[in-house]
């Protein structure tokens, strides 16, 4: 049985070196099926050095950026294996579920950092570009009537959706999502026991 598959082997591999042999009597193409395939291994080394040299400078010029900012490689990376983003001067987590707002909070909370709070009009177009509904850290609940972040503080630059905030229909609608997406004014109450994405923020101190 050994023998029989040793023989078929011998046959093909005859047959697989005469074959370009007969074919280009006088010619060298042997030796051109040779530095054919010795150019495509150098052209695949060759990208593939490119790559890691690519890789390599990407990575060396985030860290010099976040090193620049003041933040130490150790800190970076803790967040964005865990899937936050950096925009200055904050780490942002946007959740893949859905939670209601004060289980969204309690989230963020549990991971250092608070429901996301929008300071800017750079940081408004940001949250924007999640491209989800998602909480942000504005409420109405306990605050006597008046809209506040969930740091206390009072909110004095809105981004209220057209004819929001509205209670809409006589609900009591007491926090705040980021829905309108496409507008800069992107926000719209809505009751607080409603599932929703969120977004955290955790400011890291320079
Ligand atoms: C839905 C809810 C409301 C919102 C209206 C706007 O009914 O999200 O909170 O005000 O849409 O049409
Ligand atoms: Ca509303």
């Amino acid at each position: 049985m050994a023998r029989v598959l040793h023989k078929e082997q011998s046959e093909i591999h005859v047959d697989y070196v005469n074959a370009p042999n007969q074919l280009a009597r006088g010619s060298p193409s042997k030796n051109h099926t040779g530095k054919d395939r010795r150019k495509l291994y150098r052209l695949v080394g060759v990208s593939f050095g490119l790559l890691c040299i690519l890789q390599i400078a990407l990575n060396i010029s985030l860290r010099l950026t976040l090193y620049i900012e003041g933040l130490s490689p150790s800190i970076t990376d803790h967040y964005f294996k865990q899937g936050w983003v950096y925009f200055r001067p904050s780490f942002y987590y946007i959740s893949s579920i859905k939670k209601s707002w004060q289980d969204s909070r309690d989230d963020c909370l549990r991971r250092g950092a608070d429901l996301v709070i929008i300071n800017s009009r750079e940081e408004q177009d940001f949250t924007r570009k999640f491209h989800r509904i998602s909480w942000i850290g504005l409420t109405l609940r306990e605050t006597k009537g008046e809209w506040k972040w969930v740091d206390g503080t009072p909110l004095t630059k809105s981004y209220w959706g057209s004819g929001e905030p509205n209670d809409y229909e006589g609900k009591t609608e007491d926090c705040v999502e980021i829905k309108f997406h496409d507008e800069e004014n992107s926000w719209n109450d809505i009751p607080c026991g409603d599932q929703n994405f969120w977004i955290c923020e955790k400011t890291v101190a320079l």
